[in-house]
């Protein structure tokens, strides 16, 4: 299986918690049998309907709504419970007195939530004179096993989408066989659990509650939301159940507690400048990244206040978002080679010219980037089908095309190719980037091509195209451009390459969206690269190559202001042809992959509000943007053919200071490949 991650493989810790709220009285009104004295969470001003007093006094046996108000305290410790008895001894009552009870609550300010658990139904103008004065109704779903709820939950579904009626469910998260079904009010239905540790009695009456603390909670989170929205983000972050999507059994599905607290969006950008949920998972370019993170004075990224969709605050370590996106080509390619299946096609083959094709597929995961912010996020891969595309055309004149699908034509270029003119043998180096110009592309999907020509024995030139427009695929959207002369006279070639690169949303190939993204980065760059041959058996190659970089602040960005930037890259190494047997390779390389040498912007990040709705906090800083450590990369392959169709490459790579974070280590790996050909 090839593995090749748009995203580095970031295990993400969530730490995500609440921002502090101020104390808005988030009353919820339990329309129930009262509570018993001294039960947790309960706010003095009850009523008593049935007795006509102010002493809610819990009067039935299984003490229904003390145990009501215990789940309530127990799923939200910040609960605020208003109790209203409308039912005596054995849950004695009518419909005027359950009226009477819904009415007080609906004339109490305070309260944001009502949750009708037993006693006779009320009348459905009550609820709607509820639903009316903005608070959110709560209804058992009934315990009959019946297809529809019934009672006060079968008025759920005509409130305006200002309700939501609780079945049950069993420990298994499954519907409980007492439970009524969804049926017709599944699109305000929601089931939780029926069971909880104050009683052994089961039912819908104490799924309910659970429902009402969480909306209490979420309250707590956005006092200004609406009814409407609370239960919008109750049932759409329920746990899918039964058949897939709302359903006429399970509704919505098993509420989430979790899910329905956590920072949510549906794809849309803030403008408040708090950071668009969307754009949390960073990827920033490896030759920048640990710049930012390391050159702070300050731990605004550690305690980054973020708001989502329904402008709930939340404190975030936003370092933990932040990942780099590696400098160089990664070592899965060349693990993938053993991994791919190649055809070669022979379009035509002459004395004077020649020209073939070759076509990869295979099949590909890419790490999905969204979502990461929802604690019920589970890392799914999606495997995408994958096809690389080269067609290569060589002229008796020396003049070579190619085209690439897909793949990257950065080999045609730099010390690669003064190396393969003189030794007739491209290198095994996977930094190829550093050997060639690493600006042509950040990534090898998309498009690109590539001619060059000789003028004469000694003059060439080269030119080479890279287009990759799939942001929401591979998170990169740019274009670039790499001019190239060489001059080779005996044993010495040198090259010279001017190149520029156009990236919408990106820099150095990395944060396409993210809060450190920026607009557009234009970058050109000169490069120099020669290649001296010793022998009929060994050259060596280097290449440097430089960048100056100009940024295009994006408004949603914690970065802003960038001076202009400078990066380079540097890369030598000793190639060898044929050494030890007729036709095996060997390399030793060194490489300096693309790093920040000057620059800065400035570091904006929200740290909190005074209030809802009010304009943000934001921490400021100047930071030096470039990585206080140096990544140097030491490697070596030997690549020989033991047998006729059968390859051996042995490949060894040490890093210091992997993408130039200073407390990056350092990294050996060892590969083996074994190819045959059939
Ligand atoms: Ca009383
Ligand atoms: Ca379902």
């Amino acid at each position: 299986m090839v593995v090749r991650k748009f995203l580095q493989p970031i295990i993400i810790s969530l730490l995500i918690t609440l921002a502090a709220t101020p104390g808005y009285a988030q009353v919820v009104a339990v329309v129930d049998s009262g509570v018993a004295p001294g039960t947790p969470n309960v706010i003095p001003g009850g009523f008593d309907v049935f007795n006509n007093d102010d002493d809610p006094e819990d009067q039935t046996a299984s003490l229904h709504g003390t145990v009501v108000a215990r789940v309530m305290a127990s799923v939200y410790g910040g609960v605020q419970i208003l109790p209203i008895k409308i039912v005596g001894p054995n849950f004695i009552g009518d419909t005027n007195i359950t009226n009477r009870g819904l009415r007080a609550a609906a004339a109490r300010d305070d309260v944001r939530v009502v949750l009708k658990s037993s006693g006779p139904a009320g009348s459905f103008s009550e609820w709607v004179n509820i639903v009316n004065s903005g608070k959110l109704a709560v209804m058992r779903a009934g315990n009959e096993s019946e297809p529809n709820p019934n009672r006060d939950g079968a008025y759920a579904k005509n409130l305006g989408g200002r309700a939501i009626v609780v079945g049950a469910s069993d420990a298994s998260g499954n519907i409980a066989p007492y439970s009524n079904r969804a049926g017709d009010s599944a699109d305000v239905y929601i089931i939780a659990p029926g069971f909880n540790s104050f009683t052994s009695v089961q039912g819908t009456s104490f799924a309910a509650p659970r429902v009402a603390a969480v909306a209490a909670q979420i309250y707590a989170q956005n006092p200004n939301l609406s009814a409407q929205q609370v239960a919008e983000i109750i049932l759409t972050s329920a746990d899918d159940k039964g058949d897939p999507g709302v359903d006429r059994i399970y509704g919505h599905g098993l509420l989430n507690v979790g899910a329905a607290l956590a920072p949510r969006d549906t794809g849309g950008g803030s403008s408040s400048g708090g950071g668009a949920l969307a754009a949390v998972a960073v990827v920033a370019g490896g030759a920048i990244v640990w710049g930012i993170l390391r050159n702070r004075d300050g731990d605004s990224l550690e305690n980054t206040f973020i708001t989502d969709v329904y402008d709930r605050g939340y404190i975030f370590d936003m370092t933990k978002r932040i990942s780099a996106k590696e400098a160089s080509p990664n070592l899965f390619s060349l693990m993938s080679d053993a991994d791919l299946k190649t055809d070669t096609f022979v379009v035509s083959q002459g004395v004077d010219n020649s020209s073939y094709a070759t076509l990869t597929s295979s099949l590909t995961e890419i790490d999905e980037m969204t979502n990461r912010l929802d604690p019920t996020y589970t890392t799914e891969d999606y495997n995408d089908s994958f096809t690389k595309l080269n067609f290569y055309q060589q002229s008796s004149d020396g003049s070579k095309y190619r085209f690439s699908l897909n793949d990257s034509v950065r080999t045609e270029l730099g010390a690669f190719a003064l190396s393969r003119e003189q030794n007739q043998s491209t290198p095994g180096f996977e930094y190829t980037s550093t050997f060639t110009n690493p600006y042509l592309s950040f990534t090898d999907q998309g498009i690109a091509s590539h001619a060059s020509y000789k003028l004469d024995e000694n003059f060439g030139f080269a030119f080479a195209l890279s287009s990759n427009e799939e942001p929401d695929k591979y998170g990169l959207e740019s274009d670039s451009a790499v001019i190239e002369g060489h001059y080779k006279k005996d044993k010495a070639a040198i090259g010279l390459q001017l190149g520029s690169v156009r990236e919408m949303g990106s820099l150095f190939g990395g944060a396409s969206g993210g809060v450190l993204s920026v607009e557009e980065s234009n970058t050109i760059s000169i490069g120099l690269s020669g290649s001296y041959q010793f022998n009929d058996k060994f050259s060596v190659i280097g290449n440097y190559t430089e960048g100056y970089t100009n940024v295009d602040d994006w408004d949603q960005s914690y970065l802003q202001n960038f001076s202009s930037i400078r990066s380079n890259s540097y890369g030598m190494g000793l190639v060898g042809k044929g050494v030890f047997r007729q036709e095996d390779r060997i390399g030793i390389g060194y490489s300096r992959p693309l790093k920040v040498k000057r620059g800065s912007a400035d570091l904006i990040v929200p740290e909190g509000r005074e209030d809802f709705g009010q304009p943000l906090f934001f921490d400021e800083e100047r930071i030096n943007l470039n990585p206080t450590a140096s990544e140097q990369a030491f490697e070596a392959y030997y690549s020989f053919q033991p047998k006729k169709n059968v390859q051996l490459t042995t490949y060894f790579l040490h890093r210091k200071n992997p993408d130039h974070n200073s407390e990056g280590g350092s990294e050996n790996t060892i590969l083996a490949t074994l190819k045959f050909k059939f």
